[in-house]
């Protein structure tokens, strides 16, 4: 490899995970492809991990390639999500060939396996990936760094985040607002326009994997099949557009007017942007949805700041918090005060106990049952460890969403009062922020949020009964 002149991507942006060797580097090998490994930015657009491994490739006169792991298990992830992701995929597989002639890979196992056998397979000098806070995938990379040979280069890209994580705060912040200023700081460097893309100037000459998409996807459906997908959410990155600036029920087209006003209303499902499943499995781009959001501030300004909001510095947080805190899915998370006051409070009666049998199929006396379910299954466990574990499990076992940094970051504000202050102070909560039926009936028409569930949930009983007729 040669040097590289000045490089399309910010030096911020990406972070070098490990160096080839001095010895390799004064071999000048020319090496293999770029591959760039996809993991959490699965998307060909506004992606800055594809724009690098691109810009890197063409610096090197060599070919890029994407490589996609597909692990036996993840997280506990069933079809729900498993399919969604990979009828994603099938479309970015498509795209990425059509736009930009780039190879994709999909290896099924172990990552820390199966991509350094795929870079030593094509020669590769030098690996990119996106950006996750998560232990699992932390210390997968870190294991794939230490297997890789002394001629390949390692190179992380934050992708996902409009400032980059590292950038925007080399600490845990300790809230929103001290995190607030930090990023809007850093806005006017970081919340740019893409470069433009174009296919490698160095293509794949070798043969490209044929992928039997319907066979995987069968496969996960029906080993996932506790937990079945969805239909009301399409998945792939055109369908995240439409949900974004789409002409039918697009976000910023139609919906955005009274996102600040009904975002907190369960009776208004849509007063939602609809937008997390896309930005959790990258199907979209945050950043682009930021810029898009942004251009109608003039329009709107008080549902595009709640909305900039949420995106960036809600979203941003949960990840600073998921990096910089090892224990970010336990007790052992929580803030020294919260700690205490659960801790304190740990032995109080509760009214009504359930397991998480019970809780899983809301066999509980409360109509309202989900819209504060978090804080519920607190006040309904024995004890606070007990309860931050359900409503992990619960997120990720059923929203399209779980397993991300917000997923995480919810369960641990819910329950351990992370990001949020104390408050007065009252049994079992102690100062932990505290939700009643009551104070859901004064935010919102409950009686009409009840009747509401009732029919969603009879629907969704009849096609699952018209499903098993079918079998
Ligand atoms: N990413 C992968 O690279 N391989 C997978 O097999 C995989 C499965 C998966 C299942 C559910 C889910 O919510 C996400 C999944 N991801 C997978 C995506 C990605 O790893 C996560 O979004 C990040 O780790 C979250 O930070």
């Amino acid at each position: 490899m040669k040097a590289s002149t000045k490089a399309i991507v910010e030096q911020g942006r990406f972070r070098v995970l490990k160096e080839r060797s001095k010895r390799s580097n004064q071999q000048q090998q020319c090496g293999g492809a770029v591959v760039y490994w996809m993991f959490r930015d699965q998307r060909v657009r506004d992606n800055w991990a594809l724009i690098h491994a691109v810009d890197q490739a063409n610096h090197f006169n060599v070919p890029v390639v994407v490589a996609f792991n597909l692990f036996d298990q993840f997280l506990g992830a069933k079809a729900r999500q498993l399919g969604f992701m990979l009828r994603g995929l099938q479309e970015l597989q498509s795209s990425l060939m059509e736009t930009l002639q780039i190879p994709f890979f999909m290896f099924q196992g172990e990552a820390v396996e199966t991509i350094p056998n795929f870079l030593r397979e094509c020669e590769a000098s030098l690996l990119v990936t996106d950006f996750s806070p998560l232990r699992e995938v932390r210390k997968w990379k870190e294991e794939i760094c230490n297997r890789v040979g002394d001629s390949v280069t390692v190179h992380e890209v934050d992708a996902h985040n409009v400032v980059p994580l590292w950038v925007a705060s080399q600490k845990l912040e300790y809230s929103a607002r001290t995190l607030r200023g930090k990023i809007n700081k850093l806005l006017p460097e970081y919340l740019i326009d893409y470069p433009k893309i174009t296919s490698p100037l160095t293509k794949w000459m070798e043969e490209t994997p044929v992928i039997d998409w319907e066979g995987l996807i069968a496969n996960v459906l029906s080993k996932g099949a506790e937990v079945p997908e969805i239909g009301w959410c399409e998945p792939g990155e055109t369908a995240a557009m439409e949900v974004l600036s789409g002409s039918k029920d697009g976000f910023l087209t139609k919906r955005l007017k009274n996102y600040s006003s009904d975002r907190n209303n369960p009776l208004k499902p849509k007063g939602l942007s609809c937008l997390s499943p896309y930005l959790h499995f990258g199907q979209i781009s945050a950043q682009r949805c930021a810029l898009e959001a942004r251009n109608l501030r003039k329009l709107h300004s008080q549902s595009v700041d709640s909305f900039l909001e949420e995106l960036i510095v809600r979203r941003e947080l949960s990840d600073n918090f998921c990096f910089y805190q090892p224990h970010y899915d336990s007790l052992l998370g929580a803030w020294e005060w919260a700690r205490k006051t659960l801790m304190d409070h740990a032995g109080d009666k509760r009214e009504h106990v359930y397991t998480k049998e019970q809780l899983e199929s809301a066999k509980t006396f409360d109509p309202v049952r989900w819209m504060y379910w978090a804080k519920k299954i607190l006040e309904w466990t024995t004890e606070p460890e007990e309860a931050l574990s359900i409503a992990i499990y619960l997120n990720d076992k059923y929203e399209l969403d779980g397993r991300d940094p917000s997923g995480y970051v919810g369960c641990m504000w819910s329950i351990c009062g992370v990001h949020d202050q104390g408050w007065r102070e009252r049994p079992v909560f102690g100062k932990i922020r505290y939700m009643n039926y009551e104070g859901c009936k004064r935010k919102f028409d409950v009686d009409g949020y009840i009747a509401y569930a009732k029919r969603l949930v009879n629907g969704s009983k009849k096609r699952k009964k018209a499903w098993l007729a079918r079998q």
